[in-house]
């Protein structure tokens, strides 16, 4: 039988970002994505004047439907989420306990800044979210405003990432994917923290911004642990997945603020994934 993701994040009309990527590629990993959308916007925030339309007074109601439907959900998915739906969460989400895989991107920020609408409350409320985790997968600005540290966009060393990802795993009591890592050496890397044990991943860097690709991380990652990859083996697959997403957006020129051609990499990720297993 297919294992049943409840996916909940936003749903951005234009920019392939949030549910609009982490519908497919759980679907074609084999999974049965059971969507929950927190809002509705026209366009992701990286477009001015986006519309926003919140749809977190329903979340309640659908989640008390699905619990009647008993689902036994093999995993949950979060991504970006807002004020409103991080409150339904809150809620919600301790009563998913028996649920065996929980990935948590805690979006709210990037380059050393926050994102528009977010602020300290929203920072708070996702501190105490995540300990409700499996694994988180954040940047270093998530990571640091997570940590309370001093923001910082510079690019880190190889130590410095190492500290952000073993102190998260400390202190909130989880697995840790940091994700996006820009290094001193001009490469990217993704640090992994499972308990004592700590891996790494660099590949090359390629300039620009590329929009959605935290959410394919995540989305790739939690289809890859459930497929029974190791924490060590669904990253390094999500991060050359991201990486070959990149490429092949360059290679046709395309504007990444609509995202990346992810799609063409797909039947990659799941030669990979079926070597692997
Ligand atoms: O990719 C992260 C993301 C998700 N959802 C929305 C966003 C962004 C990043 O800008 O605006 C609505």
């Amino acid at each position: 039988m297919q294992a049943k993701v409840i996916i909940s994040q936003d749903l951005s009309g234009v920019g392939q970002v949030s549910m609009g990527v982490a519908l497919p590629l759980i679907a074609a990993l084999g999974h049965d994505p059971l969507p929950l959308p927190t809002a509705l916007l026209s366009a992701h925030t990286g477009f001015a004047n986006n519309t926003y339309f919140d749809l977190s007074a329903q979340m309640a109601e659908i989640l008390t439907h699905w619990e009647s439907l008993e689902l036994d959900p093999q995993a949950i998915l979060l991504g970006y989420l807002g004020k409103n739906a991080l409150k339904v969460w809150q809620t919600w989400l301790p009563q998913f306990n028996d649920v065996p895989l929980v990935v948590i991107d805690p979006v709210m920020g990037d380059h050393g800044k926050l994102y528009r609408g977010f602020d300290d409350a929203y920072v708070q409320a996702m501190r105490a979210l995540i300990t409700h985790a499996t694994v988180i997968t954040p940047n270093p600005t998530e990571a640091q405003l997570l940590l309370g540290d001093e923001l910082n966009a510079e690019p880190l060393t190889m130590k410095a990432a190492r500290s952000l990802g073993t102190r998260l795993a400390q202190r909130f009591g989880v697995q840790v994917v940091l994700t996006g890592v820009t290094l001193v050496n001009d490469r990217v890397g993704v640090i992994v923290v499972d308990g004592d044990d700590l891996k790494w991943w660099q590949t090359q860097r390629l300039s620009g911004h590329y929009f959605g690709t935290g959410d394919i991380f995540a989305a790739v990652l939690c289809g890859a642990l459930l497929r029974g990859l190791t924490l060590g083996q669904a990253s390094e697959i999500a991060v050359h997945f991201e990486s070959r997403a990149i490429i092949s957006t360059l290679a046709m020129k395309a504007d990444p603020k609509f995202g990346v051609a992810y799609t063409t990499e797909i039947p990659w990720l799941l030669e990979m994934i079926s070597k692997l297993l």
